[in-house]
């Protein structure tokens, strides 16, 4: 796991290089929408879906600065979608990545603003990436809004299901989109920029549909085994707001090992990439065991 921290520690100062450069100086107005962006995005994320669409891409040998804007534009939606989703009127929380949320530091309008400027940004990120053909940039465009829609749909269904006994097969659909959409993508970014096969594209769609849901069940346990501090958001927050997950339905225990079996389902189709998959294995025992 050493190399893998040295990775996480590089992947994370790079992809805030380049996002430093991308997202607009707090200095220039609107001041206050931009210090909001600012705020939420350099607030110590731990950059899990730049580095997977890192680590795809280098496994299929693409060069890293054909890689890192791409990165940087998917770290912008997933936090456009934390800020959106700690609002009030969706998830009403206070701490986000060990500091407050973007509409308690600023204010609700601000903050909405801020998740709507970083999606749009996201965006133009891609279509501005000089280092690419347009063909592969209009496949990230299209399937980077697809999963973000995805994503949307996904937030939606969580919240109609606040309260109500929903099926194991309905809670897997809502992670598949709320949060494994995003998580895909990221990997299959990774891999379109390195113009891998249809056929490992494939494969790594199976590798990382599951590395999303263990990501999410992982989750799960982490909200009712870990602290607040630890986490740097709300602990116990499923449980107050009545949320189905995991361990609410089959138990602590019994969620330990669906994430062992949904690890091994994430491994197994490394086997058809024809590469060293070292590091993308590294990431699935990451997240199997992280503690944050
Ligand atoms: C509001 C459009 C909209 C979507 C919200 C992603 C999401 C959809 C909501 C977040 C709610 C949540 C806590 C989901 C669980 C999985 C998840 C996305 C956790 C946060 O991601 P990390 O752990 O966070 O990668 P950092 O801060 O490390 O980037």
């Amino acid at each position: 796991m050493k190399n893998l921290e040295i990775f996480f520690a590089d992947t994370s100062r790079i992809v805030d290089e380049t996002l430093d450069k991308l997202i607009v100086c707090a200095r220039i107005e609107p001041k206050r929408l931009h210090e909001a962006v600012r705020w939420s995005l350099f607030a110590g994320g731990k950059r899990f879906r730049p580095a997977l669409l890192l680590a795809v891409g280098k496994t299929f040998g693409a060069n890293e600065n054909k890689l890192l804007r791409s990165a940087s534009a998917i770290e912008m939606i997933h936090t456009y979608s934390l800020i959106h989703d700690d609002l009030p009127a969706m998830d009403d929380d206070d701490l986000r990545r060990g500091r407050a949320t973007c509409h308690k530091k600023f204010d609700e309008a601000t903050a909405i603003l801020a998740g709507d400027r970083l999606q749009a940004l996201a965006f133009q990120t891609i279509a501005e990436d000089k280092k690419l053909s347009d063909k592969v940039k209009v496949k990230l465009i299209s399937e980077l809004a697809h999963s973000a829609a995805k994503m949307v749909d996904g937030q939606q269904l969580d919240l109609e299901s606040e309260g109500k006994a929903i099926s194991i097969e309905k809670l897997e659909q809502i992670h598949r989109n709320k949060t494994g959409a995003i998580i895909c993508v990221s990997a299959r970014a990774g891999a379109i920029i390195a113009e891998a096969s249809e056929r490992k594209i494939n494969a790594i769609s199976k590798y990382a549909s599951a590395l999303g849901l263990l990501f999410q069940i992982t989750d799960d346990l982490l909200d009712v085994t870990q602290t607040t501090e630890v986490l740097g958001k709300t602990a116990g927050k499923d449980v107050s707001a009545a949320k189905a997950t995991y361990p609410a339905f089959y138990g602590i225990e019994e969620t330990r090992k669906l994430a062992g079996k949904i690890h091994a389902e994430a491994i197994e189709p490394l086997n058809e990439i024809g590469r060293n998959a070292s590091l993308l294995k590294d990431l699935a025992d990451f997240i199997l065991s992280r503690k944050k």
